[in-house]
């Protein structure tokens, strides 16, 4: 049989072919190292020149054609293996719709309430970077190199970095906002922190924080900053703030002087929590004080200044709202939480 009947022969072979292995398997038959065409391009050294340029000639042109078919082939598998791909994930219209919404976490939830009701108060609702310098985390809130207060918050340092950190507080959006905006401020931001914590029912390497800070020229004092923390414990509880009853610890935060932790006066009724002045527990809400002077400094304000601060840990907050008792069951994608709180958050 002739090259060229051969040539022929495994066109319409290769047309019978639908799968890419089998058009590779073929077209090596051909044109791979031993393949058929091959071999009549060895007898072209065997020729003289004029021989060789009608016979070369044609041996290209069937490798053309052979070549051509190939590529058609290919492309029409390709297309076959597409189509029924795409049949076989074909969407049906006619099935019943999924009913089910999705939900926002319940700390997104809180989250959005607290900023939605500070920001129609008139706050500013700020915002700082996680990953912060030591500069605004500690050397700016009067907590320099060396001091013990560092010790407190266990502090994830960035490798490669020098002084740079995962923040442990909200404070340093303090000393960003008087920097950036100068007084009078009054601002909430709410935010991630980091420390590194024992993960236990209670402790988490990473919990939010919600900071306030209130500051201005005109005097302002501590008696300002008991009704503050009375509203904003109202408002997170969504009670009257007649039932909030308050205890201040003195405590030492560097930036504020005085400085104090806050506690709420509950009690627990059925297993749930109930806010009222009456209680016999105290739920420890976090730090407050007012803004020490060095702050001031720190962020460039001159002149006499005067203000407050708060940060609490959003997370504890929320435990004791819901009746939460594992700070863990936040962060461990048990869909079955996100479904409990749906009805709240969905409101
Ligand atoms: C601070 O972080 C101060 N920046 C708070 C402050 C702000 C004081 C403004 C004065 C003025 P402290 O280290 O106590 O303070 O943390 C505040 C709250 O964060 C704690 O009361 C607690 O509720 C929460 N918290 C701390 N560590 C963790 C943790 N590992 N997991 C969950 N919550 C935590």
């Amino acid at each position: 049989m002739g090259i060229e009947t051969e040539a022929r022969n495994f066109i319409s072979e290769i047309e019978k072919l639908h799968t890419i292995q089998d058009i590779d398997v073929a077209k090596s038959k051909f044109l791979g190292k031993s393949g058929i065409l091959t071999q009549e391009f060895k007898k072209l050294s065997a020729l003289n020149s004029e021989e060789k340029i009608s016979f070369g000639k044609k041996l290209n042109s069937i490798k053309n054609q052979i070549e051509e078919a190939i590529n058609n082939q290919v492309k029409f598998v390709k297309k076959l293996e597409l189509d029924e791909k795409l049949q076989a994930e074909n969407v049906d219209i006619t099935l019943p719709v999924n009913n089910e919404f999705g939900s926002l976490h319940i700390l997104s939830y809180e989250i959005k309430r607290i900023k939605d009701e500070y920001k129609a108060n008139g706050f500013l609702i700020l915002d700082g970077p996680e990953v912060e310098t030591e500069f605004f985390n500690f050397d700016a809130l009067n907590i320099p190199k060396y001091h013990p207060a560092r010790q407190s918050q266990d502090t994830f340092y960035i490798e490669g970095f020098p002084e740079t950190l995962l923040r442990t507080q909200t404070s340093c959006v303090q000393i960003r906002a008087m920097q950036e905006k100068g007084l009078p401020l009054r601002m909430i931001s709410i935010g991630k922190t980091y420390r590194n914590d024992q993960l236990d029912s209670t402790h988490s390497p990473m919990f939010h924080q919600i900071e306030g800070l209130v500051v201005d020229y005109n005097p302002i004092n501590i008696g300002n900053l008991k009704d503050a923390l009375n509203r904003i414990v109202a408002f997170v509880f969504e009670v009257d703030s007649d039932s909030v009853l308050l205890r201040f610890r003195p405590s030492f935060f560097p930036f504020t002087e005085p400085g104090m932790e806050v506690d709420c006066c509950y009690s627990k009724e059925n297993g749930n929590i109930k806010i009222n002045k009456n209680g016999n527990k105290w739920l420890e809400l976090g730090g407050a004080g007012m803004v020490h002077p060095n702050v001031f400094k720190a962020c460039g304000i001159d002149g006499e200044a005067y203000g407050f601060a708060f940060g609490f840990g959003l997370e504890r907050l929320v435990m004791l709202k819901y009746g939460i008792n594992d700070i863990r069951s936040f962060y461990d994608t048990d869909m079955r939480i996100l479904k409990h709180y749906s009805s709240i958050s969905n409101n």
